[in-house]
């Protein structure tokens, strides 16, 4: 029996930052404890992302417990990778969609699936002696520009925003860590400026660390953002320290039915919404946008790729970190770049899967947190396997979102001076 085979598969319930119940895997080798992963979990979910198996009972967190999926983990999942080798990731993840059988893993929830996915790489990794990112690609050395999501709306915060978040770049570091001063400096400047205008109340923050606070539409947060960057001392601009970014999550304010979206009591045609972003992008050097349209709206997304030529246009809701919708992205020439959410798909080889067809494409890959996270750092192994250059993972405020933050500073000490910061770079930094 080789050194590196599965001897026990364990799971539980754990909550995230949320404090709603997800799995946690643990895998062993030879009776040893070599991998743990956590599941992380979406509020504004994209309509085509795979199952999350919730157990559905009232008595117990208001449906949203995970019993089923953890025992789904320790029966079927378990009896299927005990005995085989940790490090054949791309079998062991075939095996268990194999075993599930449905299209968005139904069966056995992408949740327990994932876990499991995760932990085995986790401990192959283990077993190899080797960080995880290193284990996942011995040539991975690029640190990721952060996605810094300063102001919070949407799904996320309890305020009148519709637009979800709204981000700065510090594509201008030096270094992820110098990224990480720069955006904590602009952060306190923000602070100042919306306790001024709107009281203290205005700095509590939302799911993923940026502020709630109760401005409405989408230039005001924008015009806060580049007061507070500027009086931090940077500079905006493409080829300067900073550009702004956004994620729209538009489906979640476009009424489907109507074909309108409703942004602060406007209603825009599909059309109009396109040339409200070129106006912003006139405005303010937006180097990044997600999900502006419809996550159906592929034609959409392919008439604002073309429209704005400087600005990466990333698909969330409409590519689902999923091959399949990737491809009619592509023959649409919908989006430039995709997110990477490991459990929009539910395994770690299919994740890379879509990242890799999106890269042969000439699209990036920005490698993104859910709004319910854990502590579990993985993302940020990831995002530097991947060679990604982009990272959302929220403002440092909570554990939750420190620790892909913290993991990425030991990452880029342990690389060195092989280390390169993405920058100006992130979209193609490879
Ligand atoms: C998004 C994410 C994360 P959620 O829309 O990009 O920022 O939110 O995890 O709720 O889908
Ligand atoms: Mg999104």
């Amino acid at each position: 029996m080789p050194l590196s085979t599965v001897s026990d598969v364990r799971a539980r319930e754990i909550l995230d930052c949320r404090g709603w119940p997800t799995v946690q895997v643990d895998i062993y080798v030879d009776g040893q404890l070599q991998g743990r992963a956590d599941v992380p979990a979406g509020r504004s979910t994209g309509l085509h992302e795979a199952c999350v198996l919730t157990d559905g009972d009232p008595k117990r967190y208001r449906g949203l417990g995970v019993r089923n999926a953890v025992a789904n983990v320790e029966g079927p999942i378990r009896e299927a990778i005990v005995g085989l080798d940790v490090t054949e990731q791309r079998k062991i993840d075939s095996e268990l969609i194999k075993l599930d059988g449905t299209p968005n893993k139904g069966n056995l929830g992408a949740n327990a699936i994932l876990g499991a996915s995760l932990a085995i790489a986790r401990a192959g990794a283990a077993t190899a002696n080797l960080p995880l990112y290193r284990y996942l690609n011995p040539f991975g050395h690029v640190l990721p520009v952060p996605l810094m999501n300063f102001l919070n709306g949407g799904k996320l915060t309890a305020n009148e925003l519709e637009i979800q978040e709204f981000i700065l770049m510090p594509i201008g570091a030096e270094s992820y860590g110098h990224a990480l001063q720069i955006t904590t400096e602009i952060n306190e400047e923000l602070r100042e400026l919306v306790v001024a205008k709107y009281g203290i109340l205005a700095t509590n923050t939302g799911d993923e660390g940026g502020f709630a606070t109760p401005m409405k539409g989408i230039w005001e947060p924008l015009e806060f953002l580049q007061k507070a960057a500027e009086r931090a001392g940077y500079k905006i601009g493409f080829g300067e320290d900073i550009v702004f970014g956004l994620d729209c999550a538009s489906s979640h304010w476009h009424d489907k039915d109507a074909g309108l979206y409703t942004l602060d009591g406007v209603s825009y045609e599909r059309d109009a919404l396109i040339d409200l972003y070129k106006q912003v992008a006139a405005k303010f050097p937006l180097g990044s946008v997600e999900d502006p349209l419809d996550e159906e709206d592929f034609d959409g997304f392919a008439a604002l790729t073309q429209e704005l030529p400087q600005t990466q246009i990333v698909g969330d809701d409409l590519f689902v970190t999923n091959v399949e919708r990737l491809r009619i992205g592509v023959e649409h020439k919908a989006a430039n770049a995709m997110l990477f959410k490991v459990n929009q798909i539910g395994s770690l080889s299919e994740a890379f899967d879509a990242a890799e067809f999106a890269y042969r494409h000439g699209y990036g890959v920005q490698v993104s947190e859910r709004s319910g996270e854990t502590e579990d750092a993985l993302i940020s192994d990831l995002v530097v396997a991947l060679n990604g250059g982009q990272i959302k993972t929220g403002m440092p405020v909570r554990g939750e979102r420190t620790a892909k933050h913290n993991r990425l500073l030991q990452i880029e000490e342990e690389l060195g001076s092989t280390a390169i910061f993405a920058g100006h770079h992130f979209r193609q930094p490879r």
